[in-house]
């Protein structure tokens, strides 16, 4: 009967797709721009990764634009990372480029996926594996879980690197600082969080930010300028693009010494 066939259809491959990402290359928590980036050219490059956001919809802050204005603005540094994902744009003046949010969040999930990244909607990561004195996974659960406050344990998932690309609040390196008692290379050795808005120095800032901060253990985009104390930017999202970008080419490098 078609009603099984459908159903056995959407089980079956789907739980596939989960099986085959119990032990990954990268797993990145937070489906923002800076990790959609950062899962494209991981894929791009042959990384088996697989991406976590909470929300049925990821994209994180990019479809809203600024205040609902559904434009972004992207600065010239970053219009290589903008046409490698066929993002339509608009130049406007001093090395400025205008787009649509919709269209350029929309652009960075197709590419990212088609490129063979997996992307898990409605997943919440609540921890990591920490074995070895390593960052090695995530530990997952489903979003209404934990919104529901159920008393349901969670599935294990390993990985080779741990991307922390959960924005403003910096989730699992806060988490595992605090958890597991060790320093992260900060001034501090934790979370030192983000300060208030300047475009230009956070722009650079979320860059130089972007990197290991524990053994197993990258930050990018937002969390990486929480971690480290840098300002925020607002509506401008080079910096994002940038950050995937930089935390993709370290990973790279590295898992293929
Ligand atoms: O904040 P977010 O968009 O990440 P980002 O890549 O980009 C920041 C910009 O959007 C903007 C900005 C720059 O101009 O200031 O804010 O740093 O998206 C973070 C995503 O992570 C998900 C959350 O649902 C959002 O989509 N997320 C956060 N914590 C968790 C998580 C978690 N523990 N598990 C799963 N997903």
């Amino acid at each position: 009967m078609i009603e099984t066939k459908v159903s056995r259809g959407i089980i079956s491959t789907y739980f596939d797709k989960l099986q085959d990402c119990l032990e990954l290359d990268a797993a990145i928590v937070g489906g923002g721009p800076s990790g959609i980036v950062a899962a494209y050219y991981m894929a791009k490059a042959g990384l088996k990764v697989a991406q976590f956001d909470r929300k049925l919809a990821p994209g994180g802050g990019m479809w809203g634009g600024a205040m609902m204005f559904n434009q972004i603005v992207i600065q010239e540094e970053a219009m290589h990372i903008v046409r490698d994902f066929e993002i339509n744009y608009t130049p406007y003046e001093d090395g400025l480029y205008t787009m649509d949010s919709v269209e350029s969040t929309s652009s960075l999930l197709y590419h990212a996926v088609h490129a063979g990244a997996r992307i898990f909607n409605c997943y919440s990561v609540e921890d990591v594996i920490f074995k070895d004195g390593k960052v090695s996974g995530v530990v997952v659960n489903w979003t209404p879980v934990l919104r529901e406050g159920l008393h349901v344990d969670p599935l294990n998932i390993l990985a080779k690197v741990v991307v922390d690309g959960t924005g403003h609040d910096s989730e699992i390196a806060a988490t595992v600082a605090r958890k597991n008692g060790i320093r992260l290379a900060t001034e501090t050795g934790g979370v030192i969080g983000e300060r208030s808005l300047d475009v230009a120095s956070g722009e650079q800032e979320v860059v130089n930010g972007t990197k290991e901060i524990y053994p197993g253990l990258y930050v990018c985009g937002m969390a990486a300028s929480a971690v480290s104390g840098t300002p925020r930017m607002g509506p401008i999202f080079g910096g994002m693009l940038l950050s995937g970008k930089k935390v993709a080419d370290a990973i790279i490098d590295k898992l293929r010494k």
